[in-house]
């Protein structure tokens, strides 16, 4: 398997589980960080051993932001030569489920990453923000847009404007995150949502996950009928065949993933 250095990579089961791994500096996310990250999730999502991911940090941060040190000296033509922050857009476009499991710091690029999940699970210690301002800068992997579809405009501007954490219960209050569970048990709860979701018809998972997305991207009528449409198209798959025989039949579904 793929040798890394800013992430620890397991498998358990059907349940990816991708830690970051710079604890010296609290996760934080640069350039090496990003490709290896999404190298691994992009390698998981071609894998049909694999029906969902978990991304966690360590105890104390789940990522305190892009690496300040690594962008500092930078100037206009660097970051949009590079188009900087660009990579980060491939895990959005990742069709298997993933999850965020927070504990500690989330912060800036850390709570942007978080966001581009698809649901975030935490701890009760996490705390959220978006401090780019105090750098003289404002979130730059999608915080200002993602931000303000999860928590709404008045609290997207507070955050982003003031650059002040929330915890873990306004996190929740606010519909940021799913899940609030007791720190030490966050990777582990995270973990079995995920072996849940595994547990599933893996192309179904990901044609329902798409259809979520579409609702951040299109209006009431569009969205409901690309639900229908797909929804037609899973009546082509052998789960579907499966999964309702199995309701009649009543026993436990043994999905193909096809
Ligand atoms: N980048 C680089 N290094 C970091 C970062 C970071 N984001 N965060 C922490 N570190 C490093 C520290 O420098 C320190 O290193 P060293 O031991 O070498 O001094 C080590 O991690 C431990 O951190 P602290 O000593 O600061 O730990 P504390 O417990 O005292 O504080 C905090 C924890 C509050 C999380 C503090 O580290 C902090 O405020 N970090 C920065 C948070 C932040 O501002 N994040 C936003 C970053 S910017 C971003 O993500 C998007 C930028 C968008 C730019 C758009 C450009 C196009």
């Amino acid at each position: 398997t793929e040798q890394y250095t800013n992430i620890l990579v397991e498998q358990r089961g059907r349940v990816g589980l991708v830690t970051l791994n710079r604890p010296e500096a609290l996760n934080a996310l640069n350039k090496a960080t990003m490709d290896e990250l999404v190298g691994a999730l992009t390698a998981m999502d071609a894998d049909p051993a694999v029906g969902a991911v978990v991304i966690t940090g360590s105890g104390k941060a789940f990522a305190a932001g892009a690496d300040i040190k690594e962008m500092q000296s930078k100037g206009y033509m660097d970051m949009y030569a590079a188009d900087w922050f660009r990579g980060w857009e491939d895990l959005t476009r990742l069709r298997i489920p993933v999850i965020a499991a927070v504990s500690g710091f989330a912060l800036g690029g850390g709570c942007e990453l978080a966001m581009m999940c698809d649901f975030i699970i935490a701890g009760d210690n996490a705390k959220f923000g978006q401090p780019e301002i105090n750098l003289g800068v404002l979130p730059g992997m999608g915080g200002s847009q993602r931000l303000t579809r999860a928590v709404g405009k008045s609290k997207a501007m507070d955050m982003i404007l003031t650059g002040r954490f929330i915890d873990a219960a306004e996190a929740e209050r606010a519909g940021l995150v799913s899940r609030v569970v007791p720190a030490a048990d966050v990777v582990e709860e995270a973990l079995n949502a995920a072996a849940v979701i595994a547990s599933k018809s893996k192309p179904v998972a990901m044609v329902a996950k798409e259809a979520v997305n579409a609702a951040f991207e299109t209006g009431l009528a569009q969205g409901v009928l690309f639900e229908r449409r797909v929804f037609h198209s899973l009546f082509a798959t052998d789960d579907q065949k499966e999964g309702m025989a199995a309701f009649v039949e009543k026993r436990k579904p043994d999905f193909t993933h096809r």
